[in-house]
C-alpha cells in the first residue's frame, strides 16, 4: 500500500501526487501539517530525517526526495516504460532536467513564490534574475520546437519541472512574455490523470 506524506501547497509534494494520479495508482494521502511542525516530530523524522515533505512509503519501502520518488514510481509501476525509459541516453537527458528541477527551479521560481507566500528571507531581485535566466537560456530555446522536455513523450522530467514553474505567478512573476513555457504547461495539464496544484491563498 502506498502512502504519500505531503502538503497541498508544496510543489515538491505536488510532483509526486500528480504522477501517482497520472499512473492511476491508488494511494493514501497524508497531509503533514507544516505550520504545526509535524514534519519535525520524531515519528515523521523516523521516515524522513531531513524533516521535509514529501515522503512516500510503499509497504516496506520508505523514500524521501520528490525526484527520487518519481524515479521509483516510474521504474516500478509505469507499464508503458515511457516515463523513465531504460535507454541510457534518455535516462541521462531526463536526469539533466531532474537536476534543473531541484536546483535552478528552486533558486528561481520556488524562491520568488516562497518570498510572497511565506515571507522567506531571500533576495527577490536575484531570484527574479535567476528565473529570467533559466527561462530565457534554457526553457524557451528548448521548447521552441518541442512539446516535451525529453523526446516524443511526457516523462518524469516534465512532471518534476512543472509544479513550481506553473505557480511562479504566485511569486509575482508573469508568464505572459513566455508563450512557449505556457504552451508546455498546458501540454502537461492535458496529460490523462493530471492533478492540478492548488492555488495558494495570499
Ligand atoms: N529535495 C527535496 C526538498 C523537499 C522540501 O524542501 N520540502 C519542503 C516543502 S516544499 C519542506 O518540507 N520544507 C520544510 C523544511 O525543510 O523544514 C524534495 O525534492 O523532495
Amino acid at each position: 500500500m502506498i502512502t504519500l506524506y505531503g502538503h497541498p501547497i508544496s510543489g515538491n509534494s505536488h510532483r509526486v501526487a500528480n504522477f501517482l494520479n497520472i499512473l492511476g495508482m491508488e494511494y493514501t494521502d497524508k497531509i503533514v501539517d507544516l505550520e504545526k511542525g509535524e514534519h519535525k516530530l520524531p515519528e515523521y523524522l523516523a521516515k524522513n530525517p531531513l524533516g521535509q515533505v514529501p515522503t512516500l512509503t510503499d509497504d516496506d519501502v520508505v523514500l524521501r526526495d520528490s525526484t527520487a520518488i518519481l524515479i521509483y514510481l516510474a521504474r516500478r509501476y509505469d507499464q508503458s516504460n515511457t516515463w523513465f525509459p531504460e535507454d541510457p541516453v534518455t535516462q541521462a537527458q531526463i536526469q539533466q532536467w531532474l537536476s534543473v528541477a531541484v536546483h535552478e527551479v528552486m533558486i528561481g521560481p520556488f524562491v520568488l513564490r516562497a518570498i510572497q507566500l511565506f515571507g522567506m528571507p531571500a533576495d527577490e531581485v536575484q531570484a527574479r534574475e535567476k528565473t529570467e535566466k533559466l527561462f530565457n537560456d534554457l526553457f524557451v530555446p528548448h521548447l521552441s520546437d518541442k512539446k516535451w522536455l525529453v523526446g516524443e513523450h511526457p516523462t518524469i522530467a516534465d512532471i518534476a519541472c512543472y509544479s513550481y514553474i506553473a505557480r511562479v505567478t504566485e511569486g509575482n512573476f508573469s508568464l505572459e512574455p513566455y508563450p512557449a513555457i505556457r504552451q508546455w504547461l498546458a501540454n502537461v495539464e492535458g496529460i490523462d490523470g493530471f492533478k492540478p496544484m492548488i492555488h495558494a491563498n495570499k
